[in-house]
């Protein structure tokens, strides 16, 4: 299970093959942005708890709820990777999957998908899937973006107002009025093609998801009781991080015909707010 340090005056990042999932992203000058659980476990077939998961061809357990592994089958296999470039600090590494990789009876399709991570001042993340079958095909994708935060009991997040989401603990679709707060676990999906912000005051900064050809955005925190059932969470590593998720799940699924493509991007920024020393 192979992965890649990137190391430049601009930026530090890490990016595993298992799963083409960013492990890690720190901007010069700046705490790190994107969360690794201490507790993470890397082994064959096992989702990696942190950084950035592709989830692919279904989220969580798909449309149908019967859906297994959660979240697919892209984030447990190794990609290929098959570049790795440099460009004044920022280094962007592609890896590619088809189903010479990895095949599933409950995804029986050909088809390419083509991650770009680009790790400079931003974290730009790239995913184009194409339809290479004589059929046409369906999926959900989704970026399950885990971002660093100074206390999760004090973030907000903003762009999100007036969004309908499924809240996924209520089983109920409600209108988001003002900020996202966290006082509990939260586990929502919006209907959104906006970008958000990511307020920390903990950190006296704030971090931007701008993103495109999304139109679901997914806003996750475990709090302290589901923290404490995964084995792969520590106890109070709730209060580290806040997922913000960039994706095309459940009714905002992606249809492709035959020779078609989809491209979702994601820019994760970060700006601080101490006073310049
Ligand atoms: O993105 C939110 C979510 O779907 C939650 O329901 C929770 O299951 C989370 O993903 C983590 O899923 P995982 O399979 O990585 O443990």
């Amino acid at each position: 299970m192979g992965s890649l340090i990137v190391d430049t005056p601009v930026a530090i990042g890490r990016i595993s093959d298992h799963g083409a999932q960013v492990l890690q992203w720190q901007p010069s000058g700046a705490e790190p942005v994107i969360w690794l659980s201490s507790h993470a476990v890397f082994a064959r077939d096992v989702a990696i708890r942190g950084g950035v998961p592709i989830c692919f061809p279904w989220f969580g357990a798909g449309r149908s709820g019967a859906m297994s592994p959660a979240h697919g089958f892209a984030r447990l296999v190794t990609w290929p990777c098959t570049a790795t470039t440099e460009q004044d600090g920022t280094v962007t590494v592609v890896h590619v999957l088809t189903q010479e990789q990895a095949v599933d009876p409950q995804f029986p399709y050909c088809y390419r998908m083509t991650s770009s991570a680009s790790f400079g001042d931003e974290l730009t993340l790239t995913l184009l899937v194409e339809n290479t079958d004589a059929t046409p095909f369906s999926f959900e994708v989704a970026l399950h973006t885990y971002l660093a935060v100074g206390d999760a009991s004090s973030v907000s997040i903003v762009g999100l107002e007036g969004a309908e989401y499924h809240d996924k603990l209520l089983d109920r679709h409600v209108v988001q009025a003002g900020p996202v707060t966290f006082d509990g676990e939260v586990d929502r999906v919006y209907s959104s093609t906006s970008d958000v912000i990511l307020r920390d005051p903990a950190l006296a900064r704030s971090v931007t998801i701008a993103k495109s050809g999304s139109a679901s955005t997914i806003v996750w925190n475990p709090w302290v009781d589901k923290s404490r059932a995964m084995a792969d969470f520590g106890d109070e590593e709730w209060r580290d991080m806040v997922c913000v998720e960039t994706g095309n799940v459940g009714d905002r699924a992606i249809t492709l015909h035959p020779g078609e493509a989809h491209e979702m991007k994601v820019i994760v920024s970060v700006s601080s707010h101490r006073p310049s020393s």
